[in-house]
């Protein structure tokens, strides 16, 4: 081998090498510290779990702003749980947490990885777990758990259930991203830690007043007092105050909004243009930039009618 080949090869492997060690852990909920102690519930009050309101599809667990001791409980029940809500008169009913959070500073490259570290599960009515990362899924099947009973005894020995998901880069968002664990089958499962692994220069973003969870421009078109319109629809949570929200396109207001409770799916009407270029919109909360991006206005008038112009959700 030339040696400037082999010096190529060797400063690309150097590089590689340096660009993994720069990993780090991007968020943690837990310690993996083979305990479920830390958790909302621990060690043995898993019968409050609906009390609690937990496993709601509407719950959600806010990464810097949501408490372990409070808002993640140490298990999630099963459809074969009865005290996770199936009874023969109410039907079964299948459980998840959602992770939320935001990624202020997105790399042009990384490599991700999310960890679910379980502690044990239940050994006769094995757990199917779904895991859900920005709409892509993986399903698991899980072996016999330790069959100690260890959701009611938190001195007895688990048995650890490693799940590692590699995620691609590409499917991490700047903004807005959740992560679902659902059990959609079988019994119980109880959590040592959740964690993120991600590239050293991601940076989470801090949501206090709201969480952006998505930025997309509409497939169909509304009416407006000037003309037809493609919405950019803004998928926003309220988490503290009354703030104020501002959409801007190409620096002119498209929208204003004071955010007061719950989910909201904003329409902010983007006007008809003539040909597809690349728009810039800012979203502002008390005239502070929450974010920003480009975005495609391809309204062409092709596109079906009008739907609602405000979606509340609960
Ligand atoms: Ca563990
Ligand atoms: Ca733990």
């Amino acid at each position: 081998m030339k040696p400037f080949i082999a010096f190529f090869l060797l400063a690309g492997f150097i590089s590689l090498q340096s660009c993994k060690s720069k990993n780090k852990i991007i968020w943690q909920i837990g310690n993996a510290d083979n305990s479920s102690a830390e958790f909302s519930l621990a060690p043995n009050e898993y019968k409050r779990f609906l009390e609690k309101d937990f496993g709601w599809e509407d719950r959600f667990f806010l990464v810097g702003q949501s408490e372990i001791k409070s808002d993640f409980p140490y298990v999630l029940p099963g459809p074969s749980d009865e005290w996770g809500g199936t009874w023969s008169t109410a039907g079964w009913r299948s459980h998840s947490i959602n992770i939320l959070f935001g990624i202020e500073k997105l790399p042009k490259n990384g490599e991700w990885k999310l960890i679910v570290d379980l502690l044990d599960n239940n050994s006769e009515k094995l757990p199917v777990f779904k895991i859900i990362i920005n709409g892509k899924s993986w399903k698991y099947e899980f072996p016999e758990g330790s069959g100690n009973n260890s959701i009611e005894d938190s001195t007895s020995s688990g048995k650890e259930f490693l799940i590692e998901i590699p995620i691609d880069n590409k499917l991490i968002k700047a903004g807005g991203n959740e992560i679902t664990l659902a059990t959609i089958q079988g019994s119980w499962v109880m959590f040592d830690q959740v964690r993120l692994e991600g590239p050293g220069n991601a940076r989470l973003m801090d949501n206090t007043e709201v969480f952006l969870r998505n930025v997309q421009a509409a497939n169909y078109e509304i009416e407006t007092p000037s003309g037809k319109a493609q919405p950019l629809l803004i998928d926003i949570e309220h988490l503290s105050g009354k703030p104020k929200l501002n959409i801007l396109l190409d620096g002119n207001e498209i929208f204003a909004e004071t955010i007061e409770t719950g989910r909201y799916i904003f329409e902010a009407p983007m006007p008809a243009v003539a040909t597809s270029t690349k728009s810039k919109y800012e979203i502002r909360i008390d005239g502070k930039k929450l974010q920003s991006g480009k975005i495609v206005p391809h309204y062409t008038g092709k596109y079906g009618p009008k739907k609602n112009n405000l979606m509340k959700m609960h």
